[in-house]
């Protein structure tokens, strides 16, 4: 039995999608960011890191969406979302992933999270990061869509 802990509007929904898609058997616990329990020390036994998603398997916690993808995809071999008998394949899906995950998620987390990289006092420094993201994130959509979306999928 999985359980992911998830809220909603956040990359936790990549997780719940594969979860989904290949038919777990799974639960899922909210983490309500409004009552900030991303911070709360029950949360932080899950994930120390103060993120979601975090799932937890009969081996452990994992973290990481790109490592908790792979991780559901190999369990459910039926699924053929693992891509295991073609190297190349694989290694585009998980360049995809990783280039969500440190570089265009990044570049989206300096519109609400700016107070990561610099003083939160430094307002000037925030406005500047937060004008910034729709060119730096606009520019990695375009990328996306016209370098890396090849389908099926
Ligand atoms: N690299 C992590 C990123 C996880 C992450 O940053 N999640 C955000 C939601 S999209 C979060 O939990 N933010 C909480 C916060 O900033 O306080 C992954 O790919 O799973």
């Amino acid at each position: 039995m999985l359980t992911l802990y998830y809220t909603a509007h956040t990359c936790s929904l990549a997780t719940h999608i594969v979860l989904e898609e290949v038919g777990a058997d799974y639960s899922t616990v909210r983490v309500d960011f409004a009552r900030e329990q991303q911070k709360s020390p029950e949360f932080l036994k899950v994930n120390p890191k103060a993120r979601v998603p975090a799932l937890v398997t009969d081996r452990g916690i994992l973290t990481e969406t790109p490592a908790m993808l792979v991780y559901v995809a190999q369990s459910f071999p039926l699924s053929r979302l693992a891509l295991m008998d073609d190297p190349f394949a694989f290694a585009q899906v998980q360049a995809f992933n990783a280039y969500l995950c440190s570089h265009l998620h990044v570049a989206h987390a300096h519109r609400m999270r700016g107070h990561r990289w610099v003083d939160a006092d430094d307002k000037a420094s925030i406005a500047a990061m937060q004008r910034k993201v729709p060119e730096s994130v606009g520019g990695a959509f375009e990328m996306i869509e016209r370098e890396m979306l090849k389908g099926p999928w």
